[in-house]
This record gives structure tokens, C-alpha cells and sequence, in this order.
């Protein structure tokens, strides 16, 4: 029986800890085959609003368990998902098209990781703090930093790292005291539901971690709920700009982690052929379709043609094909992806650049399979230099300096990461000192994503905020300030008497006039009024 003749129940939506079903469906199916792999509920206006209801019901008792008590239950939300793993990683290919090393990687890894590192160090970064006063007047009063959750949080997920990016992200809102309504991807249903079903079967208490699926006019419903108090949006820079006006709209504060262009600059001493596979490797992991990709490729004239050649031939030795097989490169995601490529590279030979390798759809293997290809002669006019491909296509531009490649890097809009390849690391923080990004790698790239305690986010219009590490909990909470007086004189209260005025003339003298002189002629003339 095909997968067309199966019949799928869809699966349901997560609420309130019960399964939610409803009439309108998303069904789903493998980039790589085209077999329909299932098929989820779509929340409607009343699902996403009981959604957040329960979220914001929920608050109260999570946040009374403690943090103890929220690592108990993020232990057992690991268990769930560790005991699933090789299984979820075999739904990740199928569904999102990514070879088994990046599904395990990627995506699997992010997840247990970083719910291991807050049920073992909980908020060991982020503890409340004392402040101690720096005007003398306020000296005998206790000041403290208390970090209170934010409340009901809306996430709403890519399909690019479709496991990796929601749990961890679910991980950090929910050590600190805060409940979650997830919106995943409307591309990658399926892999999200075992979120939801991890978090059935670990028993979270109900209403704490909530799953809704659908498109963006779900997530449009979702952040304009008046009891989501923050909203952690993941995705492209044009909806991260829908999303962002939404959330201006109720003041709720919001984290966006969007696209990069993400420039890598090889400079004159990189060895060619180790950069050259970093570059490949950064480039065309997860088919291309990272937000930290390298998109455009700056190399210097002293090494272009050696560079050029290593990295025609690693590309063309990349082995492409459905990810459960032993693949380096599996197929795009969603169809719109081939149509954006060939539109680039169109546009960039049309320009004078050249395929050194690849150029074409592979379809022998499939409608969503391309070639990775390799464009060399491009120049910064070009579309492939200007927006985001998302896809397997790099095009490289020899610049004739550091300066040049500096400059090429931060001419966009954009600032997520960058690369930089260099044999001097001593020069290569230098110049990663001069990018404009949130994250600069050299002699690597993306792999720290999967550390929690590292920030992770962009600068310009690739973001605001961050997600992992200390940065990434404080977008979580709200600091709150509890000033507690010790002292006995308040003499800045009711009546005011001369010799009050006097005394804080005669401070602000001895504290701000320059040289002890004036100093003490203000505290003598404040005296004598008194
Ligand atoms: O994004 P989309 P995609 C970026 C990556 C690329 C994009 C790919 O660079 O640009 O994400 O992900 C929902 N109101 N990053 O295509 O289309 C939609 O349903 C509310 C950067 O999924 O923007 C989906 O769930 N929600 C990142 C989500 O938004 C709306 C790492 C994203 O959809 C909506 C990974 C609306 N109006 C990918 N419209 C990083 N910086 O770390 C759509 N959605």
C-alpha cells in the first residue's frame, strides 16, 4: 500500500496537557521522495486562544515549583526526547531532507543539550544579585536584583533546524519559570509534534508547554494574544519585520533571530585547501539552508586560484542524495527553493560570473534535489551577493585586500555570523573585531550552536536579542529591583529645612566642583546660608 492510499490520522494539537483535535489539516510530505508523510490538526482563532489561556493559567504553579522542581521536569521532557532520539533523527530526514549526521547533530543534539544544561546548573547564570549603592546618600539602603519570568511565551519556529532551535529555545523559557505556546513550522509538522509528545509523555504539568500548528496566520493570532508577554520568533527578515510591528503594536517584547548573508572573508595566508573545505562544509550543511551559511565568499587575489580549485573540487566530490543514505547533501526543503537558486545564478552569469561546478537540478534523484554549485567572477552587484539563497550555491568574489573584504562583508543590511579563514589567529580576531555580526567564527563556523551557554543572534537586520547562554535567559525575565531602607534619617522627606537645602549644596560641591579650592569654597558658602 503507498503512502497516498494510507490513510494518516492527523495528529492533534497539544493544550493544556490534553490532545486537541480539529476539522482543518496540514498534511506533509518528504522533500527527497515526495511521499506524503502525515498530516497534523491546524489550530484555529479558539485553539491558539485556549492555547495561551492555559499557558497564562499555568504560570502560577510552574513557576511555584521551584527551580528544582522545573529541572525535575525538564529532566524527564530529556528523558522523553533521548529515549525517541534515533527515531525522531530518521522523522527529521524524512521531513526537513537533512543528512542523519546533521539531524543527530544539528538538531537532536541542540535539544538534549541544552535541556541538560539547565537541569544541571538550572539558573546558575542568572542568580538574583545585590547592588551596592554609588551615591552616598543611598548607602543604608539594601538594593537587590530579583529576575522574575516573563510569562507566557510565544515561539514561533523555522523548518531549517526544526527540533534544535524550538526545544532549545523551550528549554531557556522554561528553567526560568516562564510557559510556552509553540507554533513550529507549518513545513515541518511532524517533527514537531514529537516535541509535543515528549512533552506528554514526560508528564509536564498541563498548560506549561503548549503546541499549536499552522501557518503564519497562526502565528499571527498567536502573538497578538494580549497574555503573551514575549515572543521568540525565528525565521526570515521580511516576516521578522511583520513580527516585530505586531509586537510594537501590544509593547511585548520580542527576540528575532533571522537571516544572515553571512559573509566568509579567506584571507591571503589561509591555507586554500583547508579553507576551501571549511567554507564548502559552512556553506552546503543542511543543503545550504542555515541562517549562518556561508553565503557569499570574499577571497584574497594572493590565494583566489588556488582556493578557487580547491573548493571546485570538494564541492564536486560532495555526495548528494535522500539523507537516510550516507549523504553529505540532501534535497531543499521546499520547492521555492530551486526557483530562488536558478533565479541567482541566472542573474550572476548574465553578469560575467562562471560555473566552476554544478548549475543544474539533479533530477534523477528527485524534483527538490540540486546540484551544489560553485559560481566563481561574482561581484557585489549581483542578486547572489545582495539576498539570501538559502539553498546549495556559492559564489565567490576575489577582493584584493583585507580592508576590501572587510568592507564587502558589512555592506549589507544584515549581521548575523561571518567566517574568516587565516592562518594568523591573532589577525583573524583583529579583523573579526571589525565585522558587523553577532557571531564571527575563524577557522570554523556554526558549531557552537549547539552550546547553550554561548549567546547566539545577529546585529542590524538579522535581529534583536539573543537566544542561548546568560543573554538568552535575561530576554526571559523581567529584573525587578527591591530596595529595602535601613537607615533612620531621611532628610531628603517633608519639611524641607534650609539646613537640608544647604547640606546637599554643600554635597554637590565637595562632590562635583573641580579642585579641592572650590570644593570647599561650595561647602562654605552652602554653610553660611544655612
Ligand atoms: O522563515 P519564515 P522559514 C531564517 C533563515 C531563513 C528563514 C527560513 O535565514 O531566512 O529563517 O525559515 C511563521 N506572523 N533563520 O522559511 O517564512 C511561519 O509559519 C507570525 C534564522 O520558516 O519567516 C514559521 O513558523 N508568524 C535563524 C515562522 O514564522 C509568521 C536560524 C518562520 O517562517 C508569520 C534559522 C506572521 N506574519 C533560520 N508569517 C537564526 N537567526 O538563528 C510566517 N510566520
Amino acid at each position: 500500500m503507498t503512502a497516498t492510499e494510507r490513510t494518516f490520522t492527523p495528529k492533534p494539537l497539544l493544550i493544556n496537557g490534553a490532545w486537541h483535535t480539529t476539522a482543518a489539516t496540514l498534511s506533509s510530505h518528504n522533500p527527497a521522495t515526495q511521499e506524503l508523510l502525515g498530516s497534523v490538526c491546524v489550530a484555529g482563532e479558539p485553539e491558539v486562544a485556549l492555547a495561551v489561556e492555559s499557558a497564562h493559567h499555568a504560570l502560577a504553579p510552574w513557576r511555584n515549583l521551584g527551580e528544582r522542581g522545573r529541572q525535575a521536569a525538564l529532566e524527564r521532557f530529556r528523558a522523553a526526547i533521548a529515549a525517541a532520539a534515533p527515531d525522531i533523527a530518521r522523522l527529521i530526514t524524512a521531513e526537513q531532507g537533512k543528512p542523519q549526521t546533521e539531524a543527530l547533530t544539528s538538531d537532536v543534539t541542540v535539544a538534549l543539550d541544552a535541556l541538560r544544561h539547565y537541569v544541571r546548573h538550572g539558573l546558575r547564570d542568572l542568580p538574583s544579585e545585590s547592588v551596592k549603592p554609588s551615591n552616598p546618600v543611598l548607602r543604608g539602603t539594601r538594593i537587590t536584583l530579583v529576575h522574575e519570568p516573563a510569562g507566557v511565551v510565544a515561539i514561533i519556529a523555522p523548518w531549517n533546524i526544526p527540533f534544535g532551535i524550538p526545544v532549545s529555545q523551550i528549554a531557556t523559557a522554561l528553567i526560568v519559570g516562564n510557559t510556552v505556546v509553540l507554533k513550529p513550522s507549518e513545513w515541518t509538522p511532524l517533527i514537531a509534534h514529537r516535541i509535543a509528545a515528549a512533552a506528554h509523555a514526560a508528564g509536564l504539568p498541563p498548560g506549561v508547554l503548549n503546541v499549536v500548528h499552522g501557518d503564519g496566520r497562526v502565528g499571527g493570532l498567536l502573538i497578538r494574544q494580549p497574555q503573551v508577554r514575549r515572543v521568540l520568533f525565528t525565521g526570515s527578515v521580511a516576516t521578522g519585520k511583520k513580527v516585530a510591528v505586531a509586537c510594537a503594536e501590544r509593547l511585548c517584547p520580542v527576540t528575532l533571530e533571522l537571516g544572515g548573508v553571512g559573509p566568509a572573508l579567506v584571507l591571503g595566508d589561509a591555507d586554500p585547501d583547508l579553507a576551501a573545505r571549511g567554507v564548502v562544509w559552512t556553506r552546503f550543511i543542511n543543503c545550504g539552508q542555515a541562517c549562518v551559511a556561508a553565503e557569499r565568499v570574499y577571497v584574497n587575489q594572493a590565494i583566489a586560484t588556488p582556493f578557487i580549485a580547491a573548493v571546485r573540487r570538494h564541492a564536486a566530490a560532495l555526495r548528494v542524495g535522500a539523507g537516510t543514505e550516507a549523504v553529505d547533501v540532501g534535497p531543499l526543503t521546499n520547492s521555492d527553493g530551486i526557483e530562488r537558486i536558478e533565479r541567482h545564478i541566472a542573474n550572476a552569469v548574465q553578469h560575467g560570473a562562471v560555473v566552476e561546478t554544478g548549475g543544474m537540478r539533479l533530477s534523477a534523484l528527485g524534483p527538490q534535489f540540486f546540484a551544489p554549485t560553485v559560481l566563481s567572477g561574482v561581484t557585489d552587484d549581483m542578486l547572489v551577493m545582495q539576498e539570501e539563497t538559502f539553498g546549495p550555491l556559492l559564489p565567490i568574489s576575489v577582493v584584493p585586500d583585507d580592508a576590501s573584504a572587510v568592507a564587502a562583508a558589512n555592506a549589507l543590511p544584515l549581521g548575523l555570523g561571518a567566517t574568516i579563514w587565516t592562518k594568523d589567529t591573532v589577525h583573524g580576531e583583529r579583523i573579526a573585531r571589525q565585522i558587523e555580526t553577532g557571531m564571527v567564527w575563524v577557522n570554523d563556523s556554526v558549531v557552537f550552536y549547539a552550546d547553550p551557554v554561548i549567546p547566539w543572534g545577529g546585529v542590524k537586520e538579522s535581529g534583536i536579542g539573543r537566544t542561548h547562554g546568560r543573554a538568552g535567559l535575561l530576554t526571559m525575565v523581567d529584573t525587578k529591583v527591591i530596595a529595602i531602607a535601613q537607615h533612620k534619617a531621611r532628610l531628603w522627606w517633608f519639611p524641607y529645612l534650609p539646613r537640608m537645602t544647604s547640606a546637599m549644596q554643600a554635597l554637590q560641591a565637595v562632590q562635583h566642583q573641580t579642585g579641592w579650592r572650590a570644593k570647599l569654597r561650595g561647602a562654605m558658602l552652602a554653610w553660611r546660608r544655612s
